[in-house]
Formats: C-alpha cells, structure tokens, sequence
C-alpha cells in the first residue's frame, strides 16, 4: 500500500522528535548548592564527598552559600588549590550567595580564601563532564533535586520507544481505516 509507505516516514519523524525531546529534558540545567543539604559553604562539608553524588555538566550552576563575615569564594587554578593560595585567583566573590555557572567541560577549584579555612578543608573540586556521560560508580547520591541523568535517560528512552510504537501503531491503523486522507 502505497499510503502506508509514505507514512513510514511521518512515524520515524516523530520518534525522532521525541528522542530530540527527551534529550533536552535529560540536559535540562541543574542548580546545586554547595553543600546541601546536610551542610554549605563551611568549615565542617566534606566537599570531596559531596561531589561524588552529583554529576555536573555544561549549563549547570553552582551557589556558594554562607555569611560574607565568616567565609568568601575564589576560583584558583589547580596550583592554588593544591597550594591554598588565593595570590593568582581567577575570579573572587563574597555576596554570601555567589552563583557560579559552570559553562563548558573541565574542572574548576574554589577555596576559601580566608586564613586557614581551606587548609582545613573549605575547598571544592568540581568536575564538569560533557551532557549524556554517566556518573561515576560513587554517583548515586542521596537527596538531589534533579534526578540522576542516568536514571532519568534510562526511564525516558523506555517511555521513548512505548511512545514511538504507539505513535507508528496509530499511523497504520489511521491508514487501514480512513485510506484515502
Ligand atoms: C585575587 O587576585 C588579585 C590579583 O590578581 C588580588 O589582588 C586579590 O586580592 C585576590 N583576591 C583574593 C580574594 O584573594
Ligand atoms: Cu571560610
């Protein structure tokens, strides 16, 4: 039937849709804040930890959130972080609610620049890995806002298929019945 077979198409163009859809919602930004939620830009986070459950990508935010009296924000190089040393920063913040966007892949470092406190452990590594590459085995954090990209990627491609099946299953079905439209 020659019908159906231009449809073929028409139902491959909307599954294809929808995969462009779900890959959108799947890189849809996240904000974290630093920390959160059992604690934020302090003295007693253990930041390390608290970066293996979150995945950050391209888009993505991050807010230090703390009292500008007690604490600030500086983006150093990985020499300054290794080192502590706030000398050759590359950007400086202390609102209390700095929102730093992570913009590309790569790795940025922030420590507080107030004596001692990075010495003591106020000082983040963040790693921001291009959208769609899975997490780390360590990844499956507890209590984020935005769900695990591989979880959501994986329930939204099983939705996909469901939805792209149905979709070409009601294409045919249309052409059966009303052939000539
Ligand atoms: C950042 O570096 C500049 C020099 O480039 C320096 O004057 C400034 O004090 C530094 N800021 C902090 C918070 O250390
Ligand atoms: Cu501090």
């Amino acid at each position: 039937m020659v019908t159906t077979r231009a449809l073929v198409p028409v139902a491959a163009m909307a599954a294809a849709a929808l995969v462009v859809a779900a890959v959108m919602e799947a890189a849809a930004a996240a904000t974290y804040t630093v920390g959160a939620p059992d604690g934020l830009w302090d003295m007693q986070t253990d930041y390390a930890q608290w970066v293996k459950t979150k995945t950050f990508h391209p888009g993505d935010k991050i807010t230090f959130t703390y009292s500008p009296e007690l604490h600030d924000v500086v983006e150093v190089t990985e020499a300054g972080y290794g080192a502590c040393s706030s000398a050759n920063n590359i950007s400086a913040f202390r609102t209390g609610n700095d929102v730093v966007a992570l913009a590309a892949v790569g790795t940025r470092y922030f420590l507080c620049g107030l004596t001692g406190h990075c010495d003591s452990g106020m000082k983040i590594r963040v790693d921001v890995v291009a959208a769609g590459s899975s997490p780390g085995p360590d990844a499956a954090g507890p209590a984020s806002s935005a769900a695990p990209p591989s979880a959501s990627w994986a329930a939204g491609s099983a939705g996909i298929a469901a939805a792209a099946a149905a979709a070409a299953l009601l294409l045919q079905r249309a052409v059966v019945v009303r052939p000539f439209w």
